[in-house]
């Protein structure tokens, strides 16, 4: 029901590796759907790709601790807060194996978080809008974290050995995270009047901006658009992100009317012949706005990590000196 594993086979045949001047024992790992590791040869292309998708993946894991960090102080009993005090956490831990995934590609983490304070590396759109009530914690659960599986599981299959791995642990945890959602969603649906109107404004406001989450059309007439095809044809995406797009509409629509919540689409409807529900076309225009930094809460989001990163400076420091004096100790010891 939750739609967390899907075995589908990739939705299209991934284009032939353009050869280039791609290490031919790189071309044959792509070729016989192998995994990439560390010390394997592999063109500059193919690492900047990874970097920049796995940076931007780990800093959306730790971005988006804080619209749900925001409710800890606030959720309505002890068990809903120790839930969500587990799920930030988990959040955080989704953001340091990113980050040593990342590392294996031969970058430093302080570069990658220095890019991402001065803004010339992103994090996902979807963190950049308002928690206002309890609702938003369930309809992120629910909608962003089912966005992300729906996202994720296909990355458990990416050409990247570390990427792939960490995508493993990475998808368990979200698929926990989507269903507290739903549980916190079904609760206030079947609560008081105002407690089911909560849901359904949360509902409102969080779905188009989860069908955001999956990027800009690149199919059809956008088939050439964006990084997809050649991230496809290195096995780094199996899916474009429109066909993702519609596997988290049909997923979804379903445990909408099992919630008796509505999504704000009057154009869903079942398609028999497409095997799929129709949905209206999604306004990238507010997508490209909230990348650009003109979401409701970028400048926001930003300072707070900012701020978090500065007051962390003298735990790094104080890590750094005791490893310093460990290997002292150490080299001492072998001497
Ligand atoms: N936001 O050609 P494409 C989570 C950019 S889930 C911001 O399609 P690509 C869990 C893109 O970077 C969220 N920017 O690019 C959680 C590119 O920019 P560039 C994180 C976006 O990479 C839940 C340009 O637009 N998940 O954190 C977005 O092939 C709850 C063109 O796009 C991941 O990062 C966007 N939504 O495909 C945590 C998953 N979409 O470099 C806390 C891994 C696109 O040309 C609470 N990433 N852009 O300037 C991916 O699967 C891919 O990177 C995509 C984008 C699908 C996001």
């Amino acid at each position: 029901m939750y739609g967390n594993d899907f075995t589908t086979p990739d939705a299209r045949p991934r284009p032939t590796p353009d050869a280039g001047d791609e290490p031919a024992t790189f071309r044959a790992i792509i070729g016989d759907d192998g995994r990439v590791e560390p010390r394997d040869e592999m063109p500059e292309g193919y690492r900047k790709t990874l970097v920049r998708q796995i940076a931007q993946h780990a800093h959306s894991e730790i971005i988006g601790m804080q619209p749900e960090g925001n409710w800890i102080s606030r959720a309505p009993s002890l068990r809903r807060k120790a839930i969500l005090m587990a799920k930030v956490q988990d959040e955080a831990g989704h953001g340091l194996y990113l980050y040593a995934a990342a590392e294996t590609l031969g970058v430093d983490r302080a570069d990658l978080l220095d890019a991402l304070h001065e803004g010339r590396q992103k994090y996902s759109s979807i963190f950049n809008y308002p928690t206002l009530t309890w609702a938003d914690v369930g309809a992120i659960g629910w909608l962003v974290d089912g966005a992300a599986i729906v996202n994720q599981v296909p990355l458990c299959r990416c050409s990247y050995g570390p990427y792939a791995r960490a995508m493993v642990r990475v998808c368990k945890e979200e698929s926990f995270h989507q269903r507290q959602g739903f549980e916190i969603l079904h609760t206030l649906s079947h609560g008081s009047a105002a407690q089911k109107a909560m849901a359904q404004d949360a509902v409102n406001r969080y779905w188009w901006p989860s069908l955001m989450m999956f990027g800009p059309a690149d199919s059809g007439a956008d088939d050439s658009r964006g990084h997809t095809a050649q991230s496809m044809a290195w096995g780094i995406k199996r899916f474009s992100n429109d066909d993702l797009r519609q596997r988290f509409v049909d997923m979804t629509v379903p445990q909408s009317e099992a919630l008796g919540l509505t999504l704000p689409d009057d154009a869903i409807a079942w398609n028999e012949e497409r095997g799929h529900y129709d949905f209206s076309p999604v306004d990238f225009t507010e997508l490209f706005e909230v990348i650009r930094g003109n979401g409701p809460c970028n400048a926001e989001r930003m300072a707070h990590r900012v701020g978090a990163h500065e007051d962390g400076a003298w735990v790094r420091e104080a890590a750094a000196a005791y490893a310093a004096k460990q290997q002292a100790r150490r080299e001492e010891g072998a001497a």
